[in-house]
């Protein structure tokens, strides 16, 4: 029987799946080969498209004429496929069920093009086995971070204030749309556990259980974020030390009891030890005898723990020049290599700091080369903009997925990586993320993971292709110029070469240049008359740039080797030193954040002019984000030169009005 598409409800936009990119293979004769239940998934997406555009869908025992081919051959777990066209017929086959499923989604990819012509038969394979989407989101709505901590785009798709919120049908056609851009994990509470989500993991599985099942059919595991004080506090145990036996035992009954509920459960995320949760530390133990406890648990039913690496040291005294919140992850894990179970993943955020719109590649992913590493992106735009600034991510993921921690010829860290993670950027918002433009990151980050070395600019106008099918020239040339350089324009008006949290604090929205600078949470520009940057250098400075391998711990340690984009991350610099593009750091400032806006005027006026091109509720919908992000980007720009100039006496050399 095949499975019936979930229905959209009303008003809420297909994102990358309009019903009109099923048209090519919809109106053709499709065979459909195999036994289970994502087959039936195939079957239900074909057989929706044949009634809609008059093709046919047929499930015969054996090989029949038709125009499309889609086969099961077998029934292992692999999520690879192989696509092919001789001279009349295409042919998708896969061994396992997902990959069927991953098949099915590239001919649709193709669409006219999967039909035309012969392909030479090519296998097709995730270079990531684990490509998922963590949700901050809270069962019970936050009194300071709401129903989604960083959530930009209403409310949580999977709670509302306290339980379930039981739209099934929605969180169906969410899994749809994560499965034709490759996502295959989802973890669905957040990571901050407060006391009713810790319940999720016990007495209220069964809520779990049901998000699981509407994920399923997609080919989607779901995890679930855990407290590690859970014995504790659901168990009523008297410590939640990961060498006691009651402790282990208590793991291994619940997890138990989760399998039972979810026998494809996925895992566990744990952020542990880390802004105020609790962790092995209070134990005296390490954060691989905590992650490996929960891994000995979830080890005999093939379950994974993401461990998270963002340790770092929240109660620090701006007046302590020795602490440095880069260094502290990489002081924390790197010793510990080789200790993590096989079912670990440390879970590292792709920078050292937190998400900022420019920062090096964390140390971290190259210190451990025995330990299995899921590397962590932000969607959810917490410092990029906050979906009401268009901020295409893209370039900036495939730019660390490509960067070689051990040099630039050496291994990638898309090749290093086993799993790629990104913190979601969607909710009930009728456009799913907000930003109808944000749904690009999300798109973007499924097929990156799919494929880390993929080319950024490709996957957008593979995601154009999709969003806007039958688009003109002048619609699809519109949009991909909007995105393209967006996140460079971003950086050009919020954080010159590579200072980072000049943000407002706790919201982390629009400028505040000292915002952080005496702040406990510890993040610094140490700007004065003379110059700006956190020396990071081994030679005078915290040594952070010795914590990376070679070439990268010379040529960040010099500023002249350094590249401008991070000089300020690493170096404290005279506001006269020349860049290597021939301006001073303080002109470089001064431009960039005039340009960076005139760059946001233009994108909003060539937004207006494809008005006549789009749907009435999107154009509205980015044309008034585009107001907001030009008053922002303006007051970034008159607060950040206006600072600089007050703090450096230097004026602008092209005289323009700084206040
Ligand atoms: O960036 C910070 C966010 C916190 C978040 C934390 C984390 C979930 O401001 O809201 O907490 O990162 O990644 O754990």
């Amino acid at each position: 029987m095949p499975l019936p598409v979930p229905a959209l409800p009303e008003g809420v936009d297909p994102a990358w799946l309009p019903d009109e990119v099923f048209r090519p293979l919809g109106t053709r004769r499709v065979l459909v080969r195999g036994p289970g239940p994502l087959v039936a998934t195939v079957h239900g997406e074909v057989a929706a498209a044949c009634a809609r555009f008059g093709g046919r869908v047929e499930r015969a025992a054996a090989p029949e004429p038709c125009d499309l081919l889609l086969e099961l051959t077998g029934d292992d777990d692999s999520e690879a496929f192989t696509f092919g066209r001789d001279a009349d017929r295409t042919t998708v086959t896969a061994s396992g069920p997902t990959g069927l499923l991953y098949g099915l989604f590239h001919v649709v990819r193709l669409g006219e093009r999967a039909f035309a012509g012969e392909h030479r038969l090519t296998e097709h394979r995730p270079r990531l086995g684990i490509r998922m989407l963590d949700h901050w989101d809270n069962v019970a709505v936050h009194p300071v971070m709401g129903q989604v901590e960083r959530g930009y785009a209403g409310g949580s798709l999977f709670w509302a204030a306290g339980r379930a919120r039981e739209e099934w049908g929605r969180v169906r056609a969410y899994a749809r749309l994560l499965a034709a851009c490759g996502i295959n994990a989802v973890a669905v509470n957040n990571v901050n556990v407060h006391a009713t989500e810790a319940r999720l993991l016990t007495d209220r599985i069964g809520e779990v259980a049901a998000l699981a099942e509407a994920f399923r059919p997609y080919g989607i595991r779901t995890h679930l974020s855990v407290t590690f004080a859970a014995p504790m506090v659901l168990g009523g145990l008297p410590t939640a030390d990961p060498l006691d036996e009651d402790v282990r035992a208590w793991w291994a009954a619940a997890t138990g009891r989760v399998y039972a509920a979810i026998p494809d459960f996925g895992g566990y995320v744990v952020k542990a030890d880390s802004e105020g949760q609790p962790g092995p530390f209070a134990y005296g133990r390490s954060h691989a005898e905590g992650a490996n406890m929960l891994a000995a648990a979830l080890a005999p039913h093939g379950g994974t723990v993401h461990w998270r690496a963002f340790v770092y040291d929240h109660r620090q005294d701006w007046r302590d020049r020795t602490t440095d919140r880069a260094r502290a992850a990489h002081e924390q894990f790197a010793p510990l290599d080789g200790e993590f179970a096989d079912n670990v993943l440390l879970q590292v955020k792709h920078g050292p700091m937190d998400f900022q719109v420019r920062e090096p590649l964390s140390p971290v992913i190259g210190a451990l080369p025995r330990t299995r590493l899921a590397v962590e992106v932000q969607a959810t735009q917490e410092y990029t903009g906050q979906q009401r600034h268009v901020c295409w991510l893209g370039p900036m993921w495939s730019e660390a997925l490509r960067f070689g921690h051990e040099g630039p010829d050496g291994p990638t860290v898309g090749e290093r990586a086993s799993a790629l993670v990104a913190v979601a950027n969607v909710g009930d918002d009728p456009f799913w993320t907000g930003h109808p433009l944000a749904q690009a990151n999300l798109y973007t980050f499924g097929r990156l993971a799919w494929q880390p070395d993929a080319d950024p600019g490709q996957l957008l106008d593979e995601w154009l292709a999709l969003t806007f099918p039958g688009a003109s020239a002048q619609l699809a040339d519109g949009v991909r110029r909007v995105l393209a350089g967006s996140w460079r324009t971003y950086e050009k008006y919020t954080a010159p070469l590579g200072v980072g949290f000049m943000v407002q604090p706790g919201h982390h929205y629009g400028p505040s240049v000292d915002g952080y600078e005496y702040s406990p949470w510890g993040t610094y520009h140490f700007a004065d008359r003379d110059g700006v940057g956190v020396d990071r250098s081994a030679a005078t400075g915290t040594g952070y740039a010795a914590q990376y391998a070679k070439p990268w711990a010379e040529i960040y340690e010099s500023p002249s080797t350094c590249p401008d984009e991070l000089l300020l991350f690493f170096h404290h610099m005279p506001y006269g030193h020349v860049l290597h593009d021939g301006r001073t750091v303080i002109q470089h400032i001064y431009d960039t954040h005039f340009e960076g806006v005139e760059e946001v005027a233009t994108a909003r006026a060539l937004w207006a002019s494809l008005a006549p091109l789009l749907d009435r509720p999107r154009h509205t919908r980015v044309a008034e984000r585009y107001d907001e992000q030009l008053r922002s980007a303006r007051e970034w720009r008159d607060q950040v030169n206006t600072y600089f100039l007050r703090t450096s006496g230097v004026p602008d050399a092209r005289g323009r009005r700084i206040y």
